[in-house]
């Protein structure tokens, strides 16, 4: 009889929907998968926050302005969780942000294009927030416990970004021909990397079968794109815009839209670092980090004082 093995054990627990915790014995691959597509969702969040702070100090009305710093400060929250999650893998945060300092780590290729008006902020939450949800949702069944309980509350921040977005985009469309105008150009600039941020082709995807296997995602990456595709070209019927791609066309016999052919060679260079943006996201994240080493510094001494001061107590 065959005798069986940890990795068998560990695959049934997963085939029984059983969530792996972190004291749980896990294959060594299925650790450092989890540790790469964490780590690259935390820095995305990080990162992330970088385009739409951009126009924090330049919102239109004191009402947006609120909006887009709550929701910048969701991100960073969601990059805390992550960092949080992902560490208790057995990494810790000092070495995922050398990774993402050095470029040896990847975050979303979203993130290096510009925002160079107020639309690109409805833009980015309808669209950009949009494609976060539906990769992420799927996320909050993964088999590893801290991940899965972590999506939990960053999908229901995501969906408040989302309509924060439709809500930019929808006012802006009842406004002036200039202020359609920017929706228009907006949406032009957003749609191609917004389809290409749930990554390549499944043909092209060397980590999905065997992270479909491990229930770490349970969509291929063409699948979510095609569910977003049929959302969102409803979506831009309601708000009186074309999406920038002429093959997109309602499809009766696979009742889903057809859509156009993705540049590729656009999403490979960006995400080997020639994007738009790679240079000046990657510095200003840099230079953040070195201006708050003091605030780290703080912080650990005042934790050291008060675990002292705990000490001293308890001996008394
Ligand atoms: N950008 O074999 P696959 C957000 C890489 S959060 C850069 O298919 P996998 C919130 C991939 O890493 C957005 N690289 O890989 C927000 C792999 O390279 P590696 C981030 C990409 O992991 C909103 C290679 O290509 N979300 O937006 C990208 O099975 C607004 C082959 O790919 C997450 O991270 C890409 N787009 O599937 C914040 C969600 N796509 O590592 C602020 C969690 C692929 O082998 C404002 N991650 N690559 O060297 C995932 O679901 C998965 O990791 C995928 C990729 C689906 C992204």
């Amino acid at each position: 009889m065959k005798e069986i093995t940890l990795a068998d054990k560990f695959q049934a627990k997963i085939d029984q929907e059983i969530k792996i915790e972190p004291k749980d014995w896990m294959p060594e691959k299925y650790r450092k998968t989890l540790i790469r597509q964490m780590s690259q969702h935390a820095h995305s969040e990080i990162v992330g926050m970088l385009p739409e702070g951009n126009w924090i100090s330049r919102a239109p009305t004191l009402r947006r302005k609120l909006g887009l710093l709550a929701k910048v400060q969701d991100e960073a929250g969601h990059g805390l969780y992550l960092y949080s999650a992902t560490e208790t893998l057995g990494i810790d945060r000092e070495t995922l942000l050398e990774q993402l300092h050095t470029g040896k780590a990847k975050y979303s290729s979203i993130f290096n294009y510009p925002t160079t008006t107020w639309a690109d902020i409805g833009a980015i939450g309808w669209l950009v927030d949009g494609a976060a949800i539906m990769n992420q949702v799927p996320l909050c069944r993964c088999s590893y416990g801290p991940y899965a309980r972590a999506m939990v509350r960053v999908c229901k921040e995501e969906s408040f970004h989302q309509r924060q977005g439709f809500e930019i985009l929808m006012t802006m469309m009842e406004g002036n021909e200039a202020q359609k105008h920017m929706v228009q150009d907006a949406v032009n600039r957003w749609w191609w990397p917004s389809m290409m941020m749930f990554g390549p082709s499944d043909g092209d995807s060397p980590n999905s079968a065997q992270s479909m296997k491990w229930k770490i995602k349970r969509f291929s990456n063409d699948d979510l794109r095609q569910k977003f595709v049929d959302i969102c070209a409803e979506q831009a019927q309601i708000l009186g815009i074309t999406l920038p791609d002429p093959d997109l066309k309602w499809n009766e016999e696979r009742q889903h839209y057809d859509f156009g052919e993705i540049d590729w060679s656009e999403f490979w260079n960006v995400v080997k670092g020639n994007g738009p943006c790679n240079k000046e996201r990657l510095d200003a994240r840099v230079k953040a980090h070195e201006e708050g080493a003091w605030v780290r510094e703080a912080a650990m001494a005042h934790a050291e004082k008060r675990r002292k001061r705990k000490e001293a107590a308890q001996v008394a």
